[in-house]
């Protein structure tokens, strides 16, 4: 089990609290939400007199989780707030958070602010959700189906359906508890990976139109004009950007997406350390999946000789890839 010992801490502040507030960031993936949902129905079944509310925009695509609710400002007074999977303040969704008398931050993310009274945050765990699971059972909170269910689908998200590194031995154990549930993995599968006619034909023009350099970098452009014949927003197009991760020889890639008067640059890695080249544009992220912004198309040229530069000298190891 984790090593956590603001763990009795935080159990006693909402063994303390009537009212409990749980937000999380803004533009909710899976992770977000399905912890967030996950530990109000948690709560709830341990404590059925508290009031717990989850809190924050609307979540489209992924609303099969579960919806949001509406809170006062003067309901914060007395709350307990519990933000998950949000690393720094300026990202919480929802406007009131920080204003409630106790303020816990749970979160997987690197410690960039620590703007809680009290926090876990652990890089090591997979996803929040699978931080919830642990906690709930150092909590003895019992779970159920539905909570399993939330908690499974953030696991899902965070590692990529459990291909991605951070799916450690823990993460499998944590999983085959949730699974033991009864929860419907069939019903999540297809909730969560459904799609569109209109985006997968866009889809379809992503892979025929990638193009590769030489040193191993993919690149695929998307114009106004391209989103336009495909009904697509940027925020669509820019999805799909690991849609050609599997091509054999590819190092790293990156998708240009048009966007109002800039471009938005997303770029991601198998090796090569990419966020260098995205701090050049007006931009940042992760060693491996980064994004930045030019203003013009000749500016794309530029992008990709950048990553060709960092792509060039990088092999992989154990002949993994040729
Ligand atoms: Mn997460």
């Amino acid at each position: 089990m984790a090593h956590w010992p603001e763990a009795t801490t935080i159990k006693s502040s909402i063994e303390a609290a009537d009212t409990i507030m749980i937000h999380r960031h803004v533009r909710p993936d899976p992770d977000a939400l399905g912890s967030q949902l996950g530990l109000k129905r948690i709560i709830e079944q341990a404590y059925p007199e508290k009031k717990v509310y989850v809190v924050g925009g609307i979540v489209r695509d992924l609303e099969f989780l579960g919806k949001m609710e509406h809170v006062e400002p003067d309901m914060y007074d007395e709350a307990l707030v519990l933000v998950l999977d949000t690393a720094n303040h300026e990202r919480i969704d929802g406007p009131y958070a920080l204003k409630g008398k106790t303020v816990i931050k749970i979160d997987h993310h690197p410690d960039e602010d620590p703007y809680a009274t009290h926090q876990i945050v652990d890089t090591t765990v997979s996803s929040t959700s699978e931080m919830i699971a642990e906690l709930a059972e150092m909590w003895q909170m019992p779970l159920d189906e539905e909570s399993a269910f939330l908690l499974f689908a953030g696991i899902v998200g965070d590692t990529g359906r459990f291909q991605f590194r951070n799916a450690t031995p823990r993460t499998f154990e944590v999983a085959a508890k949730l699974i033991a549930y009864g929860i419907d993995t069939n019903r999540l599968y297809r909730q969560m990976y459904k799609t569109n006619l209109a985006t997968l034909q866009l889809q379809g023009y992503v892979l025929q139109h990638v193009q590769v350099t030489e040193a191993g970098v993919g690149y695929v452009k998307i114009d106004a004009d391209v989103l336009r014949t495909f009904h697509a927003t940027p925020e669509a197009a820019s999805q799909l950007v690991n849609s050609f991760s599997g091509l054999e020889g590819l190092k790293c890639w990156v998708m240009f997406v048009e966007n109002k008067d800039e471009i938005r640059v997303r770029i991601r890695s198998k090796g090569p350390v990419i966020n260098d080249v995205a701090k050049r544009y007006r931009g940042g992220g992760h060693q491996m999946a980064a994004g930045a912004t030019i203003d013009r198309w000749d500016e794309m040229d530029e992008v990709i000789a950048a990553l060709d530069e960092v792509a060039r000298p990088y092999t992989f190891e154990n002949n993994e890839e040729s």
